[in-house]
């Protein structure tokens, strides 16, 4: 299987996260696509290559052209206000508010912010956009008839919506692809989100479509970020009802309950029918996780690889989380092997 992968992801070094109160070194860091790289080549699951560059187009395809500008020109805005740390919000659009677009960076930062703890810093906008390339480089190869590809993508994109970033996601990378495959001749595409997080991103994006199913197992949004969207009960809406799935599920899930459901989102899926799969592949749902509450082992990570196989569809695994950094690169790769023992 070939991983697309830049370096340009070392772009997005953070140095602050707002967790448990304090500002801490972000979980979501460099060094995980690092270790997932390495691992990749250890085991030597097939070439690395860099991804090519499909411009603007493809990303504003999917997000709105004023939440991209306002991505571009965060941290300059920022910056120029003579703030000493990395841009945080501080205020949001609530209950009964305007929602109008401040023009203050402050403003505008609570305005297009789904949640605090994603710092903006320099180079957040150029890593982004070489994550969304990534993903469209793998769209672009399985479009050229490729069985299976890895886009190592960083930063994560699942929770990014059409104009919304948070939960460490800026761009909705998964979401540009999935759009990106369906402008080049794919019908139905199908996305399988498996971070321990609901993909709120994603699935806001395609809510009311028919043509991108969206089907995602995650921790129950009443326990876990985040916390808004991703009940049993949103199942799409208009034209989309019927083609969301949410697997919200409780605390210390362990592997046979989040297989069965994982089943049920298989089976669903391939009565769908997509030409196309993509995997929003999360790895936090390892029982080592430090932000997460599932009891899954490295061992299962290759069971389900294989699980995905079995549906016979060309498949676009897109990284998202994961932060059980020792573990992350045999984790992950575990599923991409998994898949492939079963090809
Ligand atoms: O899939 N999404 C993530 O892994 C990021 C979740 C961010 C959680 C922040 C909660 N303090
Ligand atoms: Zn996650």
């Amino acid at each position: 299987m070939e991983t697309i992968f830049t370096e340009k992801h070392e772009l997005r070094n953070a140095r602050t996260e707002l967790f448990a109160g304090e500002l801490v070194e972000p979980f979501e860091r460099p060094s995980r696509a690092q270790f997932v790289i390495d691992r990749v080549r250890e085991v030597g699951l097939g070439a690395v290559s860099v991804p090519d560059d499909y411009g603007m187009e493809p990303v504003l395809a999917v997000h709105d052209a004023a939440f991209v500008k306002f991505l571009q020109t965060a941290w300059d805005d920022w910056a120029a206000t003579g703030a000493k740390g990395e841009a945080i919000p501080t205020c949001w659009p609530a209950r009964r508010m305007s929602a109008r677009v401040p023009n203050h960076i402050d403003g505008k930062l609570g305005y297009y912010a789904l949640a605090s703890e994603t710092s903006i810093s320099p180079g957040t906008w150029e890593a982004a956009y070489a994550a969304a390339q990534t993903g469209l480089t793998g769209a672009q190869r399985i479009l050229g008839g490729a069985r299976a590809v890895f886009s190592l993508c960083r930063p994560p994109g699942h929770h990014a919506a059409q104009d919304m970033y948070g939960g460490y996601c800026f761009l909705n990378n998964a979401a540009i692809a999935a759009q990106h495959l369906r402008e080049h001749g794919v019908e139905r595409v199908a996305i399988l989100d498996v971070d321990f997080h609901h993909g709120n991103g994603t699935q806001d994006i395609f809510y009311n479509r028919a043509d991108v199913y969206f089907a995602s197992i995650h921790g129950d949004p009443m326990e876990a970020f985040p916390h808004f969207l991703g009940h049993r009960e949103e199942t799409g809406q208009g034209a989309g009802e019927g083609y969301s799935v949410n697997y919200p599920l409780p605390p210390g899930t362990p592997f046979d309950i989040w297989r069965s459901a994982l089943a049920d989102a298989l089976d669903r899926i391939s009565r769908f029918a997509p030409q196309v799969l993509i995997v929003s592949l999360g790895v936090d749902t390892f029982e080592a996780d430090p932000i997460s509450f599932f009891r899954l082992k490295s061992d299962d990570f290759t069971t389900y690889g294989a699980d995905i196989a079995a549906l016979g569809l060309p498949t676009l695994f897109m990284m998202e989380g994961g932060y059980a950094i020792k573990e992350i690169g045999e984790n992950t790769v575990n599923v991409l092997t998994g898949f492939e023992s079963r090809d």
